[in-house]
């Protein structure tokens, strides 16, 4: 992967070769874009060219998170729009959790301040495409010159736009990676972490905790999640797809989620707990055990492989 640390043997340093022997341990691995060892992702979005959609970039936030890396946002094409929209966008974003850094090729911009959390950091540079990462990386990096996208056309996708991930260094120290954009991020994650990604919802569950350990923050008996804030319309809209994904890999036998479908008070369906916690991972060890067994077509030679107790094979 782009960002692998390498032990090379038999290095011809004249002809600029080596053999790899071995790829060392990775502190961290994102699948998209892939990249491997990064310390921080820094999220671009222009506000307007493409104009910024909050739902997309809460998608692409939850994304982010979902990795464990830190974040960084940085809202690009400032010059086009006024003061009192750039204002009312950070005041939006702040309340998010995401104080965003305001970039412009052609106005004053937080450019320096984005630099020094850059330095000495990997940093995956990610974000729809046409927002401005590549011209951004040819700022932060001096005698680079990207080629980047000249849009044109409804997708506002056009030629030069990135096709692979690389690295570049910042004359600071640290490493960026340049990335293709891509406009609908899919998550892997289970209904019940879902809440973790939200800062809004960490901010709450600080200082008190929900009487269920799984509960969705759906109006559950004591759920010390309030539905006031912007964006737990976004939250219920992933939790629905997150729900519906792991229902599929249910009936596709890999692995029982432990949750059911209800309608909820206002309308809209819910997920609930349907099993106590431990039966739950009972009933998950013996349909994981099933689909092996059905992979292989051996239900039997399987069974007796692994005995009654063997529980965690
Ligand atoms: N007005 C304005 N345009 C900008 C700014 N930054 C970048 N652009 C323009 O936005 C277009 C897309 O820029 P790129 O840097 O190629 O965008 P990208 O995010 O790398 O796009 P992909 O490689 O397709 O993901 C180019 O025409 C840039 O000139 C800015 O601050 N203001
Ligand atoms: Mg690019
Ligand atoms: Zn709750």
């Amino acid at each position: 992967m782009v960002g692998d640390r390498v032990r090379v043997e038999e290095a011809d340093w004249a002809g600029n070769r080596g053999a790899i022997a071995a790829v060392l341990p990775r502190c961290s691995e994102l699948d998209r874009p892939p990249v491997a060892n990064a310390d921080q992702i820094l999220l671009v979005f222009a506000i307007e060219e493409p104009t910024l959609d909050p739902h997309q970039l809460s998608r692409f936030l939850v994304k982010a998170e979902s990795t464990g890396l830190r974040i960084l946002l940085a809202l690009s094409k400032g010059d086009l729009v006024n003061e009192a929209q750039q204002l009312a966008w950070r005041r939006r974003l702040e309340d998010w959790g995401y104080p965003p850094y305001f970039l412009s090729l052609y106005q004053a911009d937080e450019f320096e301040a984005l630099l020094r959390s850059l330095s000495g950091q990997i940093t995956i540079v990610a974000g729809p495409s046409g927002v401005g990462k590549s011209s951004l990386i040819n700022r932060l990096v001096p005698d680079l010159t990207l080629r980047v996208a000249t849009v044109s056309g409804k997708l506002g996708r056009g030629r030069h736009t990135t096709r692979h991930v690389e690295l570049f260094e910042l004359p600071q120290g640290g490493l960026l990676a340049d990335t293709p954009g891509f406009n609908q991020p899919a998550f892997d994650c289970s209904p019940e972490t879902l809440g973790q990604y939200f800062p809004e919802i960490r901010r709450q569950l600080v200082h008190q905790r929900c009487q269920f350990g799984n509960c969705l923050h759906q109006g559950e008996p004591n759920c010390a999640v309030q539905k006031d804030w912007e964006r737990y319309g976004d939250y219920r809209v992933v939790l629905a797809e997150v729900g519906l994904q792991q229902q599929v890999r249910d009936r596709q036998g890999v692995v029982d989620t432990g949750l059911k479908e209800k309608n909820g008070s206002d309308g809209q369906v819910e997920l609930e707990p349907k099993l106590a916690p431990k039966r739950f991972r009972r009933e998950s060890r013996r349909s994981r055990r099933q689909e092996f067994a059905n992979l292989t077509g051996s239900l039997q030679d399987l069974d007796l492989a692994l005995g009654s107790g063997g529980e965690d094979a």
